[in-house]
């Protein structure tokens, strides 16, 4: 085996964000970037004798920077590679392979649902040997090597393409290529009852899901349309593209605009789900009505008991800090833990490897449970299935029935994208300065009862996380969030987090936007929105 080792310059300021390390592709593929930071990678995990996962989402570079990778690989002494076949793997499915193949780790190759092609966004995230992401512990070490290395070692020879099943080899390095959709779809399998779903579809029953041109479109098709009956074309946008049709993989109403309208007109179908870049975030939508991901999250919590999978009961709720507070007054009625992490997947994977937690959720379309270690959009939306299967009612009836019963927390986000760094740091920094003299503060008819820089330890191996945004909470049930997006390659995004409680007894058919008007309004002055954004609005409304 011939290896080269080339000399390289520390790279600085290569954090990993929310999720995993992005930036342009541009940026990646400039000569020796990639090779330095996956180098970087190995000198942290030291990977001699390993076994590895490695897939993507298939967007632009994904097929350059894995021949890349697995050359590297071969050069640090890594025994085998287990690679979806096309260099494919969504998140979940990459999450499972680490787990059901014991692997060492993984490495997946994607920018989720940002926006792909030469001029978009390519990404790269390790995965430890649970399937989940990469602690913070983790990412400093990597942080710490990509800032001192000198060398990257290379294969000298190429690598093989990745089109054709079975193992071959690069060096001393065993390349497994392997169906990425079989092992998920058996997963998915073991949890969920297909025969009821595949009853449920020969019954009429009718779906649109849209994949969004991204890696959901083959498993989607495999799971929803062959295996379950689901009429042929219920999946649309169903063939992966490099650049995602051109659009944002960000399954919203705003990026799943056909879907949404679609769901809303008086031709909709029964359901309507969408999925991201890599596959791990989920839309739900019934026939007139959007389901807010903090919503879904309640609503699994609560019905996860019909679901094969989950027949015995959850052992605990986890939750990111934005998250609307609605999956903590399920889990308090049927009395398990309630947990409140920063925002980031990577927070829950101690709580669900201790059984402390089963079913998880992010405000922003993540949900998922113990199965794996990823959030999982599939999972999502075959949970709702199930539970529509078994209780043979709608989705907005399930909402509606929900609400009446724990309440309704409206719930909404608004993103301000592309503002100056300088005006988002200014922002957050006045904020922090403010949180002392804030309760009590009353603006829009909203008063402060308690404002914090919200901080984590986690409950299972004490490890802080400081500065992960801040929360204002208002009398009378309504709170705020604010904090910078982690995942962004251009300028900065504020996101700011909306939520007002509705008792049972309350109403809860209005608009979200006019239900959190005095919360909007008030955080928007309180916290100067205008002033250090220079804008009148959110660009993005969730
Ligand atoms: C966003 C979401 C966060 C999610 C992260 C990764 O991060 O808000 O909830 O975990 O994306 O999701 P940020 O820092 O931009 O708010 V994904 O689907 O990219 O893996
Ligand atoms: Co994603």
């Amino acid at each position: 085996m011939t290896i080269a080792t080339i000399p390289t310059a520390p790279i600085e300021g290569q954090k990993p964000g929310t999720s995993g390390l992005r930036k342009k592709v541009a940026v990646f593929a400039e000569p020796g970037y990639l090779e330095t930071y996956t180098q970087a990678i190995f000198n942290a995990i030291q990977p001699k004798g390993a076994v590895l996962v490695l897939g993507g989402d298939g967007r632009y570079f994904n097929r350059d920077a894995m021949a890349t990778i697995l050359r590297i690989a071969a050069a640090n002494g890594v025994a085998r590679v287990i690679v979806g076949q096309g260099g494919i793997l969504s998140t979940p499915a990459a999450s499972h392979l680490i787990r059901t193949r014991n692997a060492d780790g993984g490495l997946i190759l994607s920018a989720s649902h940002n926006p792909g092609g030469p001029e978009g966004d390519f990404g790269l995230k390790y995965n430890i040997a649970n399937g989940g992401p990469a602690p913070e512990s983790v990412t400093d070490t990597i942080v710490t090597c990509a800032e001192h290395i000198d060398r990257y070692h290379i294969l000298k020879a190429s690598a093989p393409t990745l089109d054709t099943l079975g193992e071959s080899s690069v060096g001393d390095m065993v390349i497994e290529v392997v169906d990425p959709v079989a092992d998920y779809a058996a997963l998915m399998e073991d949890l969920f009852d297909f025969d009821a779903l595949r009853q449920m579809f020969a019954g009429g029953f009718t779906l649109c899901f849209d994949a969004m041109h991204a890696v959901t479109g083959p498993y989607a098709t495999e799971i929803l349309e062959r295996r379950l009956g689901a009429a042929s074309g219920s999946v649309i946008n169903a063939v992966p593209s490099e650049d995602f049709g051109g659009g944002h993989p960000d399954p919203n109403p705003v990026w799943a605009k056909r879907l949404y309208d679609l769901m809303l007109g008086s031709d909709a179908p029964d359901f309507g789900a969408a999925s991201d870049g890599d596959g791990d975030r989920n839309m739900i939508m019934g026939h007139g009505i959007y389901v807010t991901p903090s919503d879904s999250l309640a609503v699994l919590a609560a019905n996860a008991h019909l679901v094969p999978g989950y027949k015995s009961g959850i052992s605990g709720v986890a939750r990111s800090m934005p998250t609307s507070a609605a999956s903590d007054r399920v889990a308090k009625k049927l009395g398990v833990e309630a947990f409140q992490t920063p925002t980031g997947w990577k927070f829950f994977g101690n709580l669900l490897d201790a059984g402390r937690a089963t079913l998880c959720g992010e405000e922003s379309a993540g949900t998922g449970s113990n199965h794996v270690r990823e959030k999982d959009g599939l999972w999502a939306v075959l949970m709702w299935l199930n539970i529509l299967a078994v209780r043979k009612v709608a989705v907005d009836e399930v909402l509606t029935s929900h609400w009446a019963e724990f309440g309704r927390d409206y719930y909404s986000r608004h993103d301000y994208e592309g503002i100056t760094a300088d005006g988002a740091t200014a922002l957050m920094s006045a904020l922090k300065a403010d949180l002392p003299l804030l309760p009590g503060r009353s603006s829009d008819g909203m008063t402060v009862a308690s404002a914090e820089d919200f901080s984590y330890a986690d409950p299972i191996d004490g490890s802080v996380s400081t500065g992960q945004g801040i929360i204002l909470t208002y009398k009378g049930g309504a709170r705020a969030v604010l904090r910078l997006s982690g995942t962004g390659t251009e300028g900065a995004t504020l996101r700011v987090y909306l939520e007002q409680y509705a008792e049972p007894n309350q109403a809860h058919d209005l608009d979200a936007q006019i239900a959190l008007l005095q919360v909007i309004n008030a955080t928007t002055s309180i916290a100067q929105i205008k002033h250090f954004t220079g804008r009148d609005g959110p660009d993005v409304i969730s």
